[in-house]
C-alpha cells in the first residue's frame, strides 16, 4: 500500500451503478438481489491510476484480459471461487481506471472495499472489484464464474449470451412532496415548483433530458453545468454555490466525465393524479426505453421510471 500510495494521485466523480438496478420492476422477475432504483451512487474516488502501474509491470504482445481478483470467497450457482472478473486489456489500458483508497475524502470503508478496490468509470458496478488482492494478466480470455456465466445478457439458459459491460442511460427524478406510508404515492401542494433528478450513462455524456408530468407527452429539462456539487444527494447546491465539494483533493481534469449531472425542470403543479418520469439520452444517441429491456440476470433494466404523485386542492 505505501508503494501504490506513492504513486501519482488522482481524484474522479464516478457514478457506480450495480448491474441489476432496476430487477425488481421485470415480470418474469430474475430471483437475485430485488433492486428497484435504489442500486446507484456517485461519489470521488483517490487513488493511482492502472494503466501506469500494467505498463511497469510489463504488457505481453499476447495479453488479452486483465484479472482482478477480490479477497472474498465463497460458493454461487453450486461453484466455489473467489471474486475475480476481467477487463479486456484495452479497457484496462484506458486512462479512466483507477486503483482507490480513498472515497470523498476519506480513507476508503471496509465495505467500500479497503484496503484497494478498481474503479471503472462508466461500467457497470460488478467490474469494480473490491478489496482486491491480486491482478493478473492472462494470454486468453479469462473464463472465470463472473464473466462467463453470470453477467451475461441472455433469453435462454443455454445460449452464450452478450457480456455486461458499461452502464446505460438513465434519469432518476427526485421524489418531489411527501410520501403516503403505505402507498408510496407523493403528496404535494399545487402551484410552482422545481422538479429535479439525477443523469448518468456509461457510454457517452448525458445530452439531453426530457421530463414528463403526465406519462405520455415529454419537454426538455434543462442539465446543470458539469460538476457543480451535485454529488452527495439531498438539496444540490445551485451553479451559484458552485463545486461544494467535502473531499481533500482537486478534481482531476477529467474527473467529472462519469459522473451524474442533476437536472431541473419547472413545473406547476395542479390538483389531481400525475405521472412524472424523466428520461436521458447520451452522446452516443443512447435513450432508455418505455417497455423493460428482459433478460434472465435482470441486468441493465434502464426503463424509464415513474412516479406517481398526488396533488392537493388548494388550501
Ligand atoms: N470483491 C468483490 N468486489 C465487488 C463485488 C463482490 O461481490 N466482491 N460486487 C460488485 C458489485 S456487483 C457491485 S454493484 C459493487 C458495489 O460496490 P459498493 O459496495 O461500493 O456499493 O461492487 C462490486 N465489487
Ligand atoms: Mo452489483
Amino acid at each position: 500500500m505505501a508503494d501504490l500510495r506513492a504513486r501519482p494521485r488522482v481524484t474522479r466523480r464516478v457514478t457506480l451503478e450495480c448491474a441489476g438496478n432496476g430487477r425488481a420492476l421485470l415480470e418474469p422477475r430474475p430471483v437475485s438481489q430485488p433492486w428497484l432504483v435504489e442500486a446507484v451512487g456517485t461519489a470521488e474516488w483517490t487513488g493511482t491510476p492502472l494503466a501506469p502501474l500494467l505498463r511497469a509491470a510489463g504488457v505481453g504482445e499476447g495479453a488479452v484480459d486483465v484479472v482482478f481478483t477480490g479477497a472474498d470467497h465463497g460458493i454461487e450457482r453450486g461453484v466455489e471461487q473467489d471474486y475475480q472478473r476481467a477487463l479486456p486489456v484495452a479497457e484496462a489500458l484506458r486512462d479512466e481506471p483507477l486503483l482507490a483508497y480513498e472515497m470523498n475524502g476519506a480513507p476508503l470503508l471496509p465495505q467500500h472495499g479497503a484496503p484497494l478496490r478498481l474503479i471503472v468509470p462508466g461500467w457497470y458496478g460488478m467490474a469494480h472489484v473490491k478489496w482486491l488482492r491480486r491482478i493478473t494478466i492472462v494470454d486468453r480470455p479469462f473464463d472465470g464464474f463472473q464473466n462467463a456465466v453470470a453477467y451475461r445478457l441472455r433469453q435462454r439458459p443455454d445460449e452464450p449470451g452478450v457480456p455486461v459491460t458499461r452502464i446505460e442511460p438513465r434519469a432518476l427524478v427526485r421524489p418531489p412532496g411527501f410520501p403516503d406510508f403505505m402507498s408510496r404515492v407523493r403528496v404535494l401542494r399545487p402551484g410552482p415548483v422545481i422538479l429535479d433528478g439525477r443523469a448518468w450513462s456509461g457510454h457517452a455524456p448525458v445530452e439531453r433530458v426530457e421530463v414528463t408530468t403526465d406519462g405520455a407527452t415529454w419537454a426538455e429539462a434543462a442539465l446543470d453545468p458539469v460538476g457543480g456539487g451535485a454529488t452527495w444527494g439531498g438539496a444540490a447546491p445551485g451553479p451559484a454555490e458552485g463545486g461544494a465539494r467535502r473531499g481533500g483533493d482537486a478534481l482531476d481534469p477529467a474527473g467529472d466525465d462519469f459522473a451524474w449531472r442533476r437536472w431541473t425542470f419547472a413545473w406547476t403543479a395542479t390538483p389531481g393524479r400525475h405521472t412524472l418520469g424523466a428520461r436521458a439520452t447520451d452522446a452516443s444517441g443512447r435513450t432508455q426505453p418505455d417497455r423493460p429491456p428482459w433478460n434472465r440476470g435482470g441486468f441493465a433494466n434502464n426503463l424509464v421510471q415513474r412516479v406517481e404523485v398526488a396533488v392537493t386542492e388548494a388550501d
